[in-house]
């Protein structure tokens, strides 16, 4: 009876074995992940330069970061940042944090000193972990934070008056058997991870540790530990993806992950062949790469290891599906779909057969319910019917940090969270996800909020109204496009407007379109109508 539909209280149930939370509350992350039992040896290899972590020497790097951490003031509590690209190291960092019951916030390394100070004045951290290349970005963001260096013992460091110590020098700390232990419960934050949710501009995400041991579980059932798999990390740490997979997820099954530092396509196809990767998480434009370039790419690189490539984040079309299928018969193409507000977790399909329903985001993930609610109407629909999807259970986060307005509006008094996703499930339980509903654009699977770039754009002395709202390409998935009102009697110019934001975000925010118009449209109540915008915006295809 708990499979697929329920007409009585119109909930699904998820079709997956329930994984039920370790019963003792006092548990941090950390250790739930280091007391699983496996067989590999090898937790990371860097790609670039073929360093290694074993297993044992990961968790004794976690012990000396933890144990220096703690002897420099750092409680239970206290916010570390964490602004780096991905690395081997970037692990060690997020779980010693977590043991400690320390909270991880994590920052785009492409986001400018302007959003990093906005990110640092909401979450006050008493501490950044950055690598030299970031240095100027975070001095520039809060030029007294003090900072620790990963840089690799390679490279020697510029001093400046920030920099408290290397991480190197952490990771080598004796264990002192002495360090007191606070005590973490499962309902302590572990993670405040920024993201737009709904509405508005970014937000801090408060997950527990009970939120992600729920994650790790369910990543685990997804990977069986006999299977002994090698995953190629290219999808960023500092999301909930990368973080949720490659910095605590995979680590409980004793899975070898190779780490790429920055995207780049012929690095990451002859990582495959070098390191014998079996596994490949990517986002949507990745896939699309590898469709367009499948001539080229198998007659120069031997991929004859990979069986499984995961696709999530953002959609994936039908015909990149299907293309995908046919030209790399031997791979099984798998479906991921989840937020930041829910750890990661939602929906996924686990097998080629599960995949074959072209479209769909997968099963609900176990542990995990939802609910299909008319957005007018708000009634709870049945079956292949069209609403947004709301998702209940053990990793839907606590709320917005500091934000009571964002998180009523989010999270409703059962537990209920609005996912923004107009979906459908279908009689064997399938989620296909059919548009959003909220103002969220993804770039590349970057997010980018709309209310960030209408506020800047407002501050322009010659524009009097703005909307921004996604707009379909190929390569990127949607890019951001404004509609711009200009203040009477000025010729401000399409790129000039793109200009100006440029300058001021990241690369990834930037405006890639622009239109005039007479007026934004708006509601009764002065809300943008995004989705006549949209419309709009798309007549002329
Ligand atoms: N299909 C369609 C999808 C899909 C999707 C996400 O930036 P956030 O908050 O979070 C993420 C998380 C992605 C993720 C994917 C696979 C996976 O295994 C995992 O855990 C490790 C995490 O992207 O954006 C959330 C929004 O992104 C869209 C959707 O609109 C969702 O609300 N989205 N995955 N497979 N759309």
């Amino acid at each position: 009876a708990r499979s697929g539909f329920c007409r009585s209280n119109s909930i699904f149930y998820s079709k997956r074995k329930a994984l039920p939370l370790p019963p003792n509350p006092s548990l941090d992350v950390t250790t739930f992940i280091s007391s699983r039992a496996h067989r590999r040896t090898t937790a990371f290899i860097d790609a670039a330069t073929g360093q290694t972590l074993t297993y044992g020497q990961l968790w004794q790097a976690v012990e000396g970061v933890a144990g220096s951490l703690s002897s420099m003031g750092i409680r239970k509590g206290s916010v570390v940042l964490i602004l780096s690209p991905n690395s081997i190291h970037f692990p060690v960092v997020c779980l010693a944090a977590m043991s400690l019951g320390a909270v991880i916030t994590t920052s785009n390394p492409l986001n400018t000193p302007r959003e990093i100070a906005k990110q640092i004045a909401d979450s006050n951290p008493r501490l950044a972990f950055t690598v030299s290349p970031l240095l100027p970005k975070i001095t520039a963001a809060a030029p007294s934070l003090p900072i620790v260096l990963m840089d690799p013992t390679a490279t020697s460091p510029r001093p400046h008056s920030n920099i408290l110590t290397t991480l190197q020098t952490m990771m080598e700390k004796e264990p002192e058997p002495t360090r007191v232990r606070e005590r973490v419960e499962q309902d302590d934050t572990a993670t405040l991870l920024y993201s737009s949710g709904t509405t508005g501009p970014s937000k801090g995400v408060v997950s527990s540790h009970r939120n992600l041991i729920a994650m790790v579980q369910i990543v685990l059932g997804r990977f069986r530990m006999e299977e002994n798999e090698t995953f190629i990390c290219t999808v960023p740490m500092f999301h909930i993806y990368g973080l949720a997979a490659f910095a605590t997820g995979l680590l409980a099954s004793g899975s070898t992950i190779v780490v790429m530092s920055n995207f780049e396509m012929h690095d990451m196809l002859s990582a495959i062949e070098r390191f014998g990767a079996t596994y490949l998480p990517l986002v949507p434009p990745i896939l699309v790469a590898m469709l367009n370039n499948a001539q080229a790419i198998k007659g120069k690189y031997n991929l004859r290891t990979l069986h499984s490539v995961l696709s999530g984040g953002a959609p994936l079309s039908k015909e990149v599906i299907e293309g995908f299928v046919e030209n790399y018969p031997k791979v099984t193409i798998l479906q991921g779909y989840g937020l930041t507000e829910s750890t990661g977790v939602g929906a996924s399909t686990d097998s080629l057969e599960e995949s074959r329903r072209y479209g769909t985001a997968g099963l609900l993930s176990p542990s995990t319910e939802a609910m299909i609610v008319d957005p007018h109407s708000g009634q709870s629909l049945p079956v292949n019917q069209t609403g947004e999807l709301w998702l209940r259970g053990p990793t839907i986060m606590k709320g917005y940090f500091s934000n009571e307005e964002a998180t009523t509006s989010t999270l409703d008094s059962k537990g209920w969270l609005r996912t923004g996703d107009v979906c459908y499930i279908d009689s064997d339980g399938f989620i296909f996800i059919v548009d959003r509903l909220k103002e969220l654009i993804k770039y590349k699977g970057y997010q980018v909020p709309p209310a960030e770039l209408e506020a800047l754009l407002l501050t322009h002395p010659a524009i009097l109204d703005a909307a921004v709202i996604p707009y379909p390409d190929k390569e990127a998935g949607q890019v951001p496009m404004a509609y711009v009102v200009r203040k009477a009697g000025n010729g401000l110019s399409e790129s000039q407007v793109m200009d100006f934001v440029a300058k001021q975000v990241a690369p990834y925010k930037r405006i890639r379109r622009v239109a005039f118009i007479s007026s934004i449209p708006k509601n009764p109540s002065g809300k943008i109508l995004r989705k006549d915008l949209i419309k709009l915006s798309t007549s002329k295809l």
